[in-house]
Protein backbone atom coordinates (compact mmCIF):
# COMPACT_ATOMS: atom_id res chain seq x y z
CA UNK A 1 0.00 0.00 0.00
CA UNK A 2 1.11 3.39 -0.77
CA UNK A 3 1.02 6.04 1.66
CA UNK A 4 0.19 9.55 0.68
CA UNK A 5 -1.86 12.38 1.91
CA UNK A 6 -4.18 14.04 -0.52
CA UNK A 7 -5.41 16.38 2.51
CA UNK A 8 -3.98 19.58 0.40
CA UNK A 9 -2.92 19.26 -2.98
CA UNK A 10 -1.36 22.00 -4.79
CA UNK A 11 -1.45 22.67 -8.51
CA UNK A 12 1.42 24.78 -9.35
CA UNK A 13 -0.17 27.11 -12.71
CA UNK A 14 2.76 29.05 -14.70
CA UNK A 15 0.82 32.10 -15.14
CA UNK A 16 -0.99 32.65 -12.13
CA UNK A 17 2.49 31.54 -10.38
CA UNK A 18 4.18 34.74 -12.42
CA UNK A 19 4.90 37.20 -9.48
CA UNK A 20 7.38 35.02 -7.21
CA UNK A 21 7.76 31.60 -9.71
CA UNK A 22 5.88 28.10 -9.62
CA UNK A 23 9.32 26.89 -6.91
CA UNK A 24 9.09 30.02 -4.02
CA UNK A 25 4.93 29.01 -4.67
CA UNK A 26 5.69 25.75 -3.49
CA UNK A 27 7.76 26.36 -0.68
CA UNK A 28 5.31 28.80 0.73
CA UNK A 29 2.39 26.49 0.20
CA UNK A 30 4.19 23.71 1.76
CA UNK A 31 5.61 25.93 4.96
CA UNK A 32 1.88 26.83 5.09
CA UNK A 33 0.24 22.86 5.37
CA UNK A 34 0.19 22.45 1.49
CA UNK A 35 0.83 18.24 1.43
CA UNK A 36 0.80 17.43 -2.03
CA UNK A 37 2.78 19.76 -5.06
CA UNK A 38 1.94 18.94 -8.48
CA UNK A 39 3.96 20.61 -11.53
CA UNK A 40 1.43 21.66 -14.09
CA UNK A 41 3.11 23.62 -16.89
CA UNK A 42 0.86 22.23 -20.20
CA UNK A 43 3.17 24.97 -22.66
CA UNK A 44 6.69 23.30 -21.07
CA UNK A 45 8.98 21.29 -23.49
CA UNK A 46 10.04 18.14 -21.38
CA UNK A 47 13.23 19.50 -20.71
CA UNK A 48 11.61 22.78 -19.03
CA UNK A 49 9.39 20.39 -17.24
CA UNK A 50 12.66 18.44 -15.89
CA UNK A 51 14.44 21.41 -14.87
CA UNK A 52 11.32 22.90 -12.91
CA UNK A 53 10.49 19.53 -11.34
CA UNK A 54 14.33 19.53 -10.03
CA UNK A 55 14.13 23.19 -8.60
CA UNK A 56 10.63 21.77 -7.11
CA UNK A 57 12.34 18.65 -5.76
CA UNK A 58 14.96 20.74 -3.95
CA UNK A 59 12.50 23.00 -3.03
CA UNK A 60 10.01 19.86 -0.77
CA UNK A 61 13.14 17.96 0.73
CA UNK A 62 13.11 18.01 4.38
CA UNK A 63 9.48 18.66 4.08
CA UNK A 64 6.60 15.89 4.08
CA UNK A 65 5.07 17.45 0.85
CA UNK A 66 5.39 15.26 -2.25
CA UNK A 67 5.98 16.47 -6.13
CA UNK A 68 3.69 14.85 -8.56
CA UNK A 69 3.97 15.87 -12.20
CA UNK A 70 0.99 16.24 -14.70
CA UNK A 71 0.78 14.62 -17.70
CA UNK A 72 4.86 14.72 -18.69
CA UNK A 73 5.88 11.00 -18.18
CA UNK A 74 9.15 10.96 -19.44
CA UNK A 75 9.81 14.51 -17.03
CA UNK A 76 7.84 12.60 -14.00
CA UNK A 77 10.90 9.51 -14.96
CA UNK A 78 13.82 11.72 -14.72
CA UNK A 79 12.48 13.75 -11.83
CA UNK A 80 12.36 10.50 -9.74
CA UNK A 81 9.19 12.42 -8.91
CA UNK A 82 6.89 10.91 -6.36
CA UNK A 83 4.08 10.85 -8.66
CA UNK A 84 2.10 11.35 -12.20
CA UNK A 85 -0.94 12.50 -12.97
CA UNK A 86 -2.74 12.33 -16.17
CA UNK A 87 -6.43 13.14 -17.71
CA UNK A 88 -8.50 11.13 -19.84
CA UNK A 89 -7.02 12.91 -22.93
CA UNK A 90 -3.69 11.97 -21.75
CA UNK A 91 -1.96 8.37 -22.57
CA UNK A 92 -4.12 5.73 -20.95
CA UNK A 93 -4.08 4.51 -17.22
CA UNK A 94 -2.70 0.55 -18.16
CA UNK A 95 0.12 2.23 -20.58
CA UNK A 96 1.40 4.92 -17.44
CA UNK A 97 1.86 2.42 -15.23
CA UNK A 98 3.32 0.14 -17.21
CA UNK A 99 5.56 3.14 -17.86
CA UNK A 100 6.36 4.68 -14.39
CA UNK A 101 6.48 0.99 -12.85
CA UNK A 102 4.59 -0.28 -9.59
CA UNK A 103 6.22 1.93 -7.23
CA UNK A 104 5.56 5.52 -8.59
CA UNK A 105 2.19 6.99 -7.55
CA UNK A 106 -0.07 7.73 -10.26
CA UNK A 107 -3.21 10.21 -10.38
CA UNK A 108 -5.58 10.26 -13.21
CA UNK A 109 -8.46 12.96 -13.86
CA UNK A 110 -12.20 11.77 -13.49
CA UNK A 111 -15.01 13.86 -14.52
CA UNK A 112 -18.21 11.39 -14.75
CA UNK A 113 -19.74 8.48 -12.99
CA UNK A 114 -18.89 6.01 -16.40
CA UNK A 115 -15.18 6.74 -15.66
CA UNK A 116 -15.18 6.50 -12.04
CA UNK A 117 -17.06 2.98 -12.48
CA UNK A 118 -13.96 2.27 -14.95
CA UNK A 119 -11.21 3.08 -12.54
CA UNK A 120 -8.74 0.42 -11.82
CA UNK A 121 -7.36 -0.09 -8.63
CA UNK A 122 -4.63 -2.18 -9.20
CA UNK A 123 -3.69 0.71 -12.04
CA UNK A 124 -4.54 4.25 -10.33
CA UNK A 125 -3.87 5.58 -6.84
CA UNK A 126 -6.05 8.30 -6.56
CA UNK A 127 -8.45 9.89 -8.82
CA UNK A 128 -9.12 13.80 -8.88
CA UNK A 129 -12.48 14.34 -9.39
CA UNK A 130 -14.18 17.70 -10.98
CA UNK A 131 -14.26 20.63 -12.01
CA UNK A 132 -16.81 20.93 -8.57
CA UNK A 133 -17.57 24.51 -9.82
CA UNK A 134 -16.74 26.70 -13.55
CA UNK A 135 -12.94 27.99 -13.09
CA UNK A 136 -11.71 30.33 -15.33
CA UNK A 137 -7.87 28.57 -14.26
CA UNK A 138 -8.93 25.43 -16.59
CA UNK A 139 -10.94 27.33 -19.71
CA UNK A 140 -11.64 23.68 -21.46
CA UNK A 141 -12.70 21.96 -18.19
CA UNK A 142 -15.58 19.81 -18.24
CA UNK A 143 -19.12 20.32 -17.21
CA UNK A 144 -19.12 21.47 -13.48
CA UNK A 145 -20.70 18.45 -11.46
CA UNK A 146 -21.29 20.48 -8.10
CA UNK A 147 -21.28 19.05 -4.63
CA UNK A 148 -24.05 16.61 -5.33
CA UNK A 149 -22.02 14.93 -9.16
CA UNK A 150 -19.25 15.23 -6.72
CA UNK A 151 -20.31 12.71 -4.30
CA UNK A 152 -22.10 10.69 -6.93
CA UNK A 153 -18.77 9.96 -8.34
CA UNK A 154 -16.67 9.55 -5.30
CA UNK A 155 -19.13 6.48 -4.12
CA UNK A 156 -18.16 4.65 -7.67
CA UNK A 157 -14.50 5.20 -6.89
CA UNK A 158 -12.04 2.60 -5.21
CA UNK A 159 -9.18 4.63 -4.67
CA UNK A 160 -8.56 8.01 -2.42
CA UNK A 161 -10.18 10.98 -4.32
CA UNK A 162 -9.19 15.13 -4.11
CA UNK A 163 -11.79 17.12 -4.69
CA UNK A 164 -10.83 20.36 -7.63
CA UNK A 165 -12.16 23.10 -9.65
CA UNK A 166 -12.88 26.35 -8.05
CA UNK A 167 -12.61 25.35 -4.22
CA UNK A 168 -11.44 28.00 -1.77
CA UNK A 169 -11.07 27.45 2.22
CA UNK A 170 -15.21 27.70 2.68
CA UNK A 171 -15.36 24.81 0.54
CA UNK A 172 -13.41 22.36 2.58
CA UNK A 173 -16.39 20.83 4.85
CA UNK A 174 -18.87 20.01 1.83
CA UNK A 175 -16.13 18.70 -0.49
CA UNK A 176 -15.32 16.57 2.43
CA UNK A 177 -18.74 15.47 3.32
CA UNK A 178 -19.41 14.40 -0.32
CA UNK A 179 -17.03 11.86 0.47
CA UNK A 180 -13.38 13.47 -0.95
CA UNK A 181 -9.99 12.86 1.02
CA UNK A 182 -8.78 16.52 0.13
CA UNK A 183 -8.94 19.52 -1.79
CA UNK A 184 -6.92 20.42 -4.60
CA UNK A 185 -6.52 23.84 -5.56
CA UNK A 186 -5.21 26.28 -8.13
CA UNK A 187 -5.86 29.80 -7.77
CA UNK A 188 -6.82 29.72 -4.18
CA UNK A 189 -2.91 29.49 -3.49
CA UNK A 190 -1.32 30.65 -7.22
CA UNK A 191 -0.69 34.65 -7.31
CA UNK A 192 -1.95 35.00 -3.51
CA UNK A 193 -0.33 37.94 -2.60
CA UNK A 194 0.82 35.53 0.71
CA UNK A 195 0.29 32.07 -0.57
CA UNK A 196 1.76 30.68 2.76
CA UNK A 197 -1.13 32.44 4.62
CA UNK A 198 -3.84 31.26 1.98
CA UNK A 199 -2.81 27.97 2.73
CA UNK A 200 -2.89 28.08 6.57
CA UNK A 201 -6.36 29.16 6.22
CA UNK A 202 -7.64 26.20 3.74
CA UNK A 203 -5.52 23.72 5.91
CA UNK A 204 -7.75 24.86 9.16
CA UNK A 205 -10.34 24.54 7.37
CA UNK A 206 -9.79 20.63 6.39
CA UNK A 207 -9.07 20.47 9.82
CA UNK A 208 -12.44 21.83 11.29
CA UNK A 209 -13.97 20.02 8.77
CA UNK A 210 -13.00 16.83 10.19
CA UNK A 211 -13.95 17.11 13.37
N1 LIG B 1 -8.77 20.40 -13.44
C1 LIG B 1 -10.08 20.54 -13.26
S1 LIG B 1 -10.48 22.09 -12.75
C2 LIG B 1 -8.84 22.57 -12.74
C3 LIG B 1 -8.06 21.51 -13.14
C4 LIG B 1 -6.60 21.53 -13.28
C5 LIG B 1 -8.38 23.92 -12.37
C6 LIG B 1 -8.75 24.29 -10.97
O1 LIG B 1 -8.27 25.58 -10.70
P1 LIG B 1 -8.86 26.49 -9.55
O2 LIG B 1 -8.15 27.79 -9.70
O3 LIG B 1 -8.54 25.82 -8.25
O4 LIG B 1 -10.34 26.61 -9.80
MG1 LIG C 1 -3.43 16.00 -18.57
Amino acid sequence: MKTFDLSLYLVLDPVLCADIGMVETARAAVAGGATIVQLRDKHASTAAMIETGLALKQALAGSNALLIVNDDVEAAIAIRADGLHIGQEDLDAGEARRRVGPEMILGLSVETEALAAAIDANVVDYVGVGPVFATPTKPDHKHPIGFDGLARIIKLCPVPTVAIGGLKAEHAADALAAGADGLAVVSAICGKPDPETATVLIAQAIKEARK
